[in-house]
């Protein structure tokens, strides 16, 4: 089943916004994989033209998405924070051979994970172990660890490998996402 498909069968009639964020150092791969999420028609994809800061935006139906480099000058960083508000999901994309910077990446966690409008909030993270087909990729079990993703107590979280280039590995991903979406929507509904 399709992506758009697995998340509005998540979300029923998708009478509400969805906002899934698509984050990541520069060069992990977002915008590859974003490539394969978007749909093929009808996709409106937008940048942003700020400088120093660019944000990628696509929607269809009431699902938006907002991609983005965590890296950059910190300057920067109050900007891309606003988008935070009315976050549903977080894919958070990796380069596994990035063995340098995944302490970035893991600071990078940190400073999302302990954000005002996000530490208390269950929202489902995903994480994409990207770059798999490359020599040297570190496994997800690897990058978990590295990242230190079971200190993630109060949000559900999965990591599993990619290659952005083929689409391997997204759907599965991406699979788990919208179960945990729906999880959430039936939790809501019996509110
Ligand atoms: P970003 O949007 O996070 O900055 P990009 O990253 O999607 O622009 O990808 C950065 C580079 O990595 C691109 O190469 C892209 O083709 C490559 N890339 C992305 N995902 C994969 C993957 O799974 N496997 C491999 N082998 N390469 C990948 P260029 O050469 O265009 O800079």
């Amino acid at each position: 089943m399709g992506f758009f498909k697995r998340i509005l069968g998540a979300f029923g009639f998708l009478k509400h916004e969805v906002r899934i964020l698509v984050v990541g150092l520069d060069n992990s791969g977002k915008t590859t994989l974003i490539n394969h999420l978007k749909p093929r028609k009808a996709a409106t994809f937008e940048v942003t033209p700020t400088v120093g800061f660019q944000v990628e935006e696509f929607s269809k139906h009431n699902l938006n998405f907002t991609c983005f480099d965590m890296s950059g000058e910190s300057r920067y960083r109050n900007l891309w924070e606003q988008y935070y508000n009315d976050v549903q999901a977080v894919i958070f994309v990796l380069d596994a051979t990035d063995k340098l910077r995944i302490c970035v990446a893991r600071d990078e966690l940190d400073e999302l994970l302990n954000h005002e409008t996000l530490k208390n909030r269950t929202i489902p993270i995903l994480f994409y172990a990207n770059k798999m087909d490359l020599a040297g990729a570190m496994t997800p079990v690897e990058c978990m660890q590295t990242m230190s993703l079971d200190r993630i107590t109060n949000k559900a979280w999965h990591i599993t490998n990619s290659n952005a280039l083929t689409g391997s590995g997204v759907d599965e991903g991406v699979s788990w996402l919208a179960d945990k979406l729906m999880e959430r929507q039936e939790a809501f509904n019996h509110k």
